[in-house]
């Protein structure tokens, strides 16, 4: 089998590319299975095209092959991920690509799946040429959430903080207000669509009285996230929009010990209570409760416990062309005093412009290299 950087032309960059494209259409569609899409070339033509476009459907390979038809024999597919290699909701990927008489196979990554990798080891040893390793950085951010679950027991943990160009989350005043534009906050919509719970502290939710839900995305996400309070007392009102909803949307709260009426109250609207002695417990907690993804939309004091237990994978930051200055709520005004040597460095992994707001997402630099 070669590997990365052996064997590989600009085409196969540029197909790859392509392929991500396609599996991206299956943005909140396909959790908690990963979005992938697969592109048929033969003498340099695109003969096929496909992308897993629902969980349970068929895998994009299959998808491509079904376009590509005869065209397929001699052709070369370029895959988002390691052809699947067992039975599973459909059979093996590897063996209707070998049927098909692909005789080249690009992948971006491997499939860590213990359940289904091995389709690679498999075409190779039936002679079809192997190549592994192209575009893998951006395969594995597009999946992140797959890849992530498969390594952890807790989810993986995406912290949205739109803030000011000062670094605050609210002026002096603390009055509600948007810092961000539409074309932002219609970004957070689509995040939303991809994980499976929506997150923050109880300050935010007694402040906003936030719905959390998705809204406006086409097409609609399969399933709606749940959304999770982290609230130490359980001092959700059963009058907020969260619990009044709660049996339209799966909502949970996590808590720590808290009155016995309050929880029954809350449980009694149809929340469900997770007690849990620290935040690493609670995300254990919501593991175990199906959630692999959660994106926490703040505010500073969550944000800041998130930091300090090294418990956020990205950031993401939207950032809105104003200060703030005086007075104003720092984002992480609540995490551990750091110094630029000492502190944790973030390395940016995609930064795109919404309207006048830059959004940039970072990874903890540290947490990669020891979950690596
Ligand atoms: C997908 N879509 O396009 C590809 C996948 O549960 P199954 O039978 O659908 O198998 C899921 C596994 O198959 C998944 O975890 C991944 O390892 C592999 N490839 N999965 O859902 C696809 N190509
Ligand atoms: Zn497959």
């Amino acid at each position: 089998m070669s590997e990365s950087n052996r064997d590989r032309t600009s085409a196969d960059v540029t197909f790859m590319r392509r392929a991500l494209e396609l599996a991206a259409r299956g943005w909140g569609q396909v959790a908690p299975n990963p979005m992938v899409g697969a592109v048929i070339v033969r003498d340099g033509a695109v003969v096929g095209e496909g992308w897993h476009t629902r969980y349970g459907a068929l895998h994009a390979e299959r998808e491509a092959l079904a376009v590509a038809g005869d065209a397929a024999r001699g052709a070369t597919m370029y895959v988002s991920l390691e052809p699947c290699n067992h039975t599973g909701k459909t059979p093996p990927c590897s063996e209707a690509i070998y049927a098909a008489g692909i005789c080249r196979i690009v992948a971006a990554v491997a499939d860590p799946n213990p359940v289904a990798q091995g389709g690679l080891d498999w075409l190779s040893a039936r002679g079809v040429d192997v190549l592994v390793g192209i575009e893998s950085e951006r395969a594995m951010e597009l999946n992140a959430p797959f890849f992530h679950a498969l390594r952890c027991d807790r989810p993986f943990v995406q912290l949205k903080l739109a803030m000011s160009l000062d670094g605050a989350l609210a002026d002096h005043t603390r009055k509600q207000a948007w810092l961000t534009g539409a074309a932002a906050r219609a970004e957070v919509h689509r995040l939303r669509a991809s994980v499976d719970g929506v997150a923050v502290g109880i300050g935010t939710a007694l402040a906003d009285d936030p719905m959390l839900n998705v809204r406006g995305i086409d097409p609609a996400p399969r399933i709606q996230p749940a959304r999770i309070v982290f609230d130490t007392s359980a001092r959700l009102p059963v009058t907020s929009k969260l619990v009044r909803t709660a049996r339209e949307y799966r909502t949970l709260v996590v808590c720590r010990a808290p009155e016995p009426a309050r929880a029954a109250a809350l449980e009694a609207a149809g929340v469900t209570l997770i007690r849990a002695a620290s935040l690493a417990d609670a995300l254990r907690d919501l593991r175990t409760a199906e959630i692999r993804s959660v994106l926490v939309e703040g505010g500073s004091g969550i944000a800041s416990a998130f930091v300090r237990d090294a418990l956020a994978d990205r950031l993401i930051i939207f950032r809105a062309p104003v200060i703030l200055g005086s007075g104003a709520l720092h984002a992480f005004g609540g995490a551990p005093a750091g110094t630029p040597d000492a502190a944790p460095r973030w390395r940016i992994v995609d930064s795109r412009r919404f309207g006048d707001d830059q959004m940039t997402v970072y990874a903890r630099v540290e947490g990669e290299l020891l979950s690596s």
